[in-house]
């Protein structure tokens, strides 16, 4: 299998840590999906990173796909798998919406640079985020245990927070997901795929 990916995308994160954590073969091929480069786009026309390519050359994204996927195959499907069923679905839900937000935020960031940023939008994005904490923050002092994707993104969201948004001083609005967050980012799969811009 091959993975398209990029060293900045939180999603493409989430997929090199399921691919560690259950030593999955896979060949991770990095690229910019900015560059538009020909292969990827014939693998995926959304131009989005990660993109895995399973050995019959059939293309799975988006993320969540690809990590329902490599659960299913690899990981006896224990990765969205706890109690209670829904609430543990929709904080996965929570964090992955809080995420997108996080990287339209990023792009906003990309349209300053090129002079055409929405103050608007900018705004917005950082207002959902603020929002969104300490929903996280309480929600995540209800369960018994994270379900296991849950853990791997919330350390992919608070990290992507640091990297691209330090403004926003998300410690201050969730300090236990602060301390969440020194308990359980030390493992070889979350360090050796910290986010860069390189
Ligand atoms: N819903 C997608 C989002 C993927 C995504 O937005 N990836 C970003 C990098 S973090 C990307 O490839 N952006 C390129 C673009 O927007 O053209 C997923 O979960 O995989």
């Amino acid at each position: 299998m091959k993975l398209y990916f990029s060293v900045a995308s939180p999603y493409s994160r989430l997929m090199r840590i399921i691919i560690r954590q259950f030593n999955i073969a896979v060949d991770e091929l990095e690229i910019n999906p900015f560059d538009n480069d020909s292969d990827f786009l014939q693998v995926n026309p959304l131009a989005k990173v990660p993109c895995l390519v399973l050995p019959n050359q059939q293309a799975l994204f988006d993320s969540e796909v690809i990590a329902r996927y490599l659960d299913q195959e690899f990981a006896h499907s224990r990765l969205f798998t706890a109690e209670p069923y829904w609430s543990q679905q929709q904080f996965f839900a929570l964090l992955k919406g809080c995420l997108d937000i996080a990287v339209q935020l990023r792009q906003e960031q990309m349209r300053a640079e090129l002079g055409v940023e929405s103050l608007f939008f900018k705004q917005r994005f950082e207002q959902a985020i603020l929002r969104s904490m300490p929903v996280i923050e309480a929600k995540l002092s209800t369960f018994e245990s994270l379900m296991p994707a849950s853990k791997m993104l919330l350390v992919c969201l608070l990290e992507y927070l640091d990297f691209r948004h330090q403004q926003l001083n998300w410690r201050q609005l969730a300090p236990n997901c602060c301390k969440w967050l020194h308990q359980h980012n030390g493992d070889s799969c979350y360090i050796e795929t910290q986010p860069s811009s390189h």
